[in-house]
């Protein structure tokens, strides 16, 4: 079997962001009395493209589409605001907050899942929709419970998480294991030539 990783392409978030989203999901935590499986605030990111288990075999494929499409980006803000959940209110299973931010970040994620294509990745199928997981819903959990803890989330004030200047993508390792994942950073792309 040929050597594989668990990958992802994210943009980062800056240390101070994250320890304003540390701050909010710890309040939400206080209503969670069931369990969800909270993002530890070190480790919340803006996904672009979930590629899965890839032979290592990949990368240098992957790190030449990565640089393409921040090749033809530029560096634009994110400014945190609102929150959501996956698939629906009526059934929450994945809790996130939002941002808003100019053409750019659409630009730069179909940037990638186009790019990726030559390195043998399908393009994705469903619309891309910007978000930072907060934490995700076991599906042992009653859905009265997660409609709880996502009805405390939308009554929090998301208007001071911050802004941040995406400057560059970055392809992460993803290791999973029973104490949580852990996130390594193997390649960075600077936005813009
Ligand atoms: P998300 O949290 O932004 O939704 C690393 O595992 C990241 O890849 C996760 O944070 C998640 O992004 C995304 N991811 C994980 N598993 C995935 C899957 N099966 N399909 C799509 N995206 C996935």
């Amino acid at each position: 079997m040929p050597e594989s990783k668990r990958l992802f392409i994210a943009i980062e978030i800056p240390a101070s962001v994250q320890q304003n989203i540390g701050v909010l999901s710890a309040a939400l935590r206080k209503a969670d009395d069931y369990g969800l499986s909270w993002v530890k605030a070190s480790n919340i990111h803006l996904t672009l493209k979930f590629l899965g288990e890839t032979p290592v075999s990949t990368l240098e494929k992957i790190e030449v589409g990565m640089a393409n499409a921040a090749a033809n980006s530029s560096p634009f803000e994110i400014t945190l605001s609102g929150c959501g959940c996956f698939p629906s209110p009526a059934r929450p299973r994945v809790l996130w907050l939002g941002m808003q931010a100019d053409a750019r970040l659409g630009q730069l994620q179909r940037g990638v899942d186009e790019a990726l294509v030559d390195a043998g990745f399908a393009r994705e199928k469903k619309p891309f929709s910007a978000h930072l997981t907060l934490a995700r819903v076991p599906d042992t959990c009653p859905t009265t419970t997660s409609q709880k803890i996502y009805t405390q989330l939308v009554t929090l004030d998301t208007r001071h998480l911050g802004s941040f200047t995406a400057t560059e993508i970055t392809l992460f390792q993803s290791v999973l294991s029973r104490f949580g994942a852990q996130y390594t950073p193997l390649y960075r792309c600077r936005l813009g030539k």
